[in-house]
């Protein structure tokens, strides 16, 4: 998709710090992380929001929550535990409009809803 970062960032033409990546799913550090563990969980094919989901995505999206215990293992959060994040749409603050779930953790999190 024209325009969209984390397309560009899956293309190559904008760099990241890659922590995974398969034919499908893309993990990489966030860029302004919240805590000391931050990464981005993406598909690689566009899907702008949770809201544009479709039922052939379901497979796409397990498969992105399997990669998401095993990155929370590899980057030792699993036991001290974690948050899987998801921002739809203006009110939840989204700024990219390529879904992805941020992985969070690494310190003790504060509320979330302000
Ligand atoms: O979260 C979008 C997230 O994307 C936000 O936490 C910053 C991150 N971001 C923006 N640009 C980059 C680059 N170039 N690399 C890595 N991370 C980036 P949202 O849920 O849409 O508010």
């Amino acid at each position: 998709m024209d325009n969209c970062l984390f397309c560009k960032i899956v293309e190559g033409s904008i760099p990241s710090n890659k922590v995974y990546e398969d034919e499908r799913v893309l993990v990489f550090h966030d860029i302004q992380p919240a805590a000391p563990v931050h990464v981005l969980i993406i598909p690689k094919k566009h899907i702008a929001s949770m809201n544009d989901l479709a039922s052939e995505d379901l497979a796409l999206i397990s498969e992105m929550h399997r990669i998401a215990q095993e990155t929370a293992k590899q980057l030792g959060v699993a036991d001290s535990g974690y948050r899987l994040i998801n921002n739809c749409g203006p009110d939840s603050g989204q700024a990219v409009a390529h879904l992805h779930y941020h992985l969070i953790g690494g310190s003790k999190l504060g509320a979330l809803v302000q």
